[in-house]
């Protein structure tokens, strides 16, 4: 059994390319909660569904969220009751956000709704989606614009306030949601997927029992810096790591992680960081990180599976 932690974009190419090359191996995927919202009344899991949609072959490649082939009537009917409407939700997406609401106000779990989204997806059956916790938890970032949810720094703000913190609310009565833990205690291997440290993978280390988990499992832990050229491909990472005083390095990613990783996985660009990652007392591995396609994600995840 693998087990994976990953949030976002990032995380589901690299799952992607990972289930190409696995066969039929137990893969398990702790994911980050902390981007939910609740916008208009519906309860939305970014991470949980970008992970599912790509995996059950339906994610829109071009944009890496949200569903192939989607449309935005709703959203555009919306607007007439002065409702926000700028978080992009398409005509087919809705319908996971309405079925996820639904069964949570009838008492299911993130869970087991994870569960059911994933199966009606066709999610092959060796792929367990695991919500990192079932308590709502939800990652807020101050700016000098003020405190805002992270989807609207992300979305509406589109990334441009200066950050100065970030706070996952609610965090300190989330528990590791049932799996989890063993996830980490019973895999061959660990792969932290290349997320965001601060807002994917960050929230994901500061629920009870899982930081402590990875400390102590047995297993290999390798993690994949999403960082080419000192900068991410897509989405804030540096801008939240420089905020919080960070400098913006795969080797700081490394020392976020340090407490429990074996292995960190840079990309060639950065080759020029391996001593100071090694100095860290890690193993390193100088390749390619750059997913453009299924074949690129398939063949990262060959090289880290090598490693095992
Ligand atoms: N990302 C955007 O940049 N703009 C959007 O309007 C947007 C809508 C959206 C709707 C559903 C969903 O599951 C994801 C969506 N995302 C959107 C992606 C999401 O904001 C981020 O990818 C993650 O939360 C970052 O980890």
């Amino acid at each position: 059994m693998l087990t994976a932690l990953g949030g976002g974009v990032g995380a589901a190419k690299f799952l992607e390319g990972l289930s190409n090359v696995i066969g039929n191996e137990q893969l398990n995927v702790i994911v980050n909660t902390g981007d939910d919202i609740k916008l208009g009344g519906l309860n939305i899991s970014p991470d949980v569904d970008t992970i599912i949609y790509r995996l059950s072959g339906v994610v829109d490649r071009k944009k890496g969220w949200g569903l192939e082939g989607d449309t935005f009537n709703f959203l555009n009917s919306l607007k007439r009751f002065g409702l926000e409407t700028w978080f992009n939700i398409g005509d087919q997406d809705i319908a996971t956000h309405i079925y996820r609401t639904h069964l949570k106000s009838k008492g299911f779990s993130a869970t087991q709704i994870a569960s059911r989204i994933a199966k009606a997806f066709g999610l092959a059956d060796n792929i367990s989606v695991l919500p990192m916790t079932d308590h709502d938890v939800e990652t807020w970032i101050q700016t000098n614009e003020g405190e805002m949810h992270f989807q609207e720094y992300l979305v509406k703000k589109k990334m441009k306030p200066e950050v100065c913190r970030v706070t996952v609310r609610d965090i300190d009565q989330a528990s590791a949601a049932p799996g989890v833990v063993d996830s980490i205690e019973n895999a061959r291997a660990i792969i932290v997927c290349p997320s965001n440290p601060i807002i994917s993978i960050g929230p994901i280390l500061q629920v009870k029992g899982i930081r402590d988990a990875l400390k102590k499992t047995k297993a290999q832990v390798i993690a994949i810096s999403p960082l080419v050229g000192g900068v991410p491909l897509k989405g804030p990472a540096d801008r939240l790591m420089r905020g919080l005083g960070l400098e913006v390095s795969s080797a700081q990613i490394a020392r976020l992680y340090s407490e429990f990783l074996d292995t960190m996985v840079i990309d060639l660009e950065d080759a020029h960081e391996n001593q100071a990652i090694v100095d860290l007392g890690l193993k390193t591995l100088v390749v390619d990180t750059v997913m453009s396609d299924k074949e690129k994600a398939s063949i990262l995840a060959s090289s880290v599976l090598e490693l095992i």
